[in-house]
């Protein structure tokens, strides 16, 4: 409710009775809505014509304000979000985003450096779904869908690789890591860890061609960035049947010749199609084989080996 208010009162000014209409909530709860803002650092204006957003926050702490389902902890610097969300997590925690200015030492999949520089979104979502710990990639493949939604917001072309990359031409945008831990045979927790390469000159990264939305489209405003990424991966992590629809419609893997490496082998073959909870087919010539994890390259017609 309280994210419903910050968005009218962006739209504002408006008049408290107003937005309590609007809102279906009484005037009572809308000054407490914009209290509870206001102390978290929001800056509302209140004037003739109501109440309204003086200026969007600046990205900060104030970019949880009133989030609903999520509390966020946002600190200037850490070595990894994830490491933070997973420290969280084995104290109990739960529905928690950790953000971080910079990284200082943020991790890819396999261990991987993942450099992470002031100007990017660095974030980390905690969760305890009561699901079986098989499903765990759906949420990775929500935080691919959220990140490309949200971007696609800001006209940028971006589509999934999969299981994880957003990419814009080819070159890579964002990543997702998610990491898991059991109880017995349930999930105890999971920590979907997503950083996007936002403010940044790509000559600041490493890898094979990384891009940032500054070079596609240039500085971007992370406060309504973020809000819109986590409130796109919390409709979905609520409603699971709707990922792979949505990660279908943005993949750019599906129907093009693939190499892909699992831990003890390297299929070649064209993908045909992914499956809950995020598992690709792969067409090799010899059969439809499902593969789980693994890292995928997308290849040229002629290249096929
Ligand atoms: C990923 O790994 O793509 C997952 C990245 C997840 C990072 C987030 S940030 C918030 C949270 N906290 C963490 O500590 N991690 C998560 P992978 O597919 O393994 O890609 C890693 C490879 O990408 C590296 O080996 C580099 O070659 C390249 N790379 C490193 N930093 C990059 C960047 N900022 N942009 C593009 N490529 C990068």
């Amino acid at each position: 409710m309280r994210d419903r208010v910050l968005r009218e009162l962006a739209d504002g000014p408006v008049p408290v009775p107003e937005l309590a209409a609007t809102l279906g909530i009484t005037p009572a709860a809308v000054r407490e809505h914009v209290e509870a803002l206001r102390v978290a650092g929001v800056d509302i204006a209140a004037g003739e014509g109501g109440h309204e957003l003086r200026a969007t926050p600046a990205y900060g702490p104030a970019v949880g304000a009133g989030l609903d389902g999520f509390e966020v902890a946002f600190h200037d610097s850490l070595d990894s979000t994830n490491r933070r969300a997973r420290d969280l997590a084995t104290r109990g925690r739960e529905n928690v985003v950790v953000l971080a200015a910079e990284q200082t030492g943020g991790r890819g999949r396999l261990d991987r450096e993942w450099v992470s520089p002031r100007g990017g979104v660095w974030l980390s979502i905690l969760l305890r779904p009561s699901v079986p710990p098989a499903d765990a990639p759906v949420y990775t493949l929500a935080a691919a869908v959220a990140v490309t939604r949200a971007v696609r917001e800001l006209g940028v072309d971006a589509v999934i690789k999969w299981p994880n990359d957003v990419l814009v031409d080819g070159r890579k945008l964002a990543g997702v890591l998610t990491e898991t831990a059991r109880d017995g045979d349930g999930l105890a927790w999971l920590v979907v860890g997503v950083g996007l390469n936002a403010n940044i000159d790509p000559g600041d990264l490493p890898g094979d061609r990384p891009t940032t939305l500054r070079a596609e489209c240039g500085d971007v405003d992370r406060f309504p960035l973020v809000r819109r990424l986590l409130g796109e991966f919390r409709r979905l992590a609520r409603d699971t049947g709707a990922v792979l629809p949505a990660w279908r419609a943005h993949a750019d893997t599906l129907g093009r010749r693939v190499r892909v490496a699992t831990g003890d082998r390297t299929l070649v073959g064209e993908a045909v199609g992914v499956t809950f909870p995020g598992a690709l087919e792969l067409d090799t010539g010899d059969g439809v084989e499902t593969v789980a994890a693994g890292d995928c390259e997308h290849l040229r017609p002629a290249e096929t080996s």
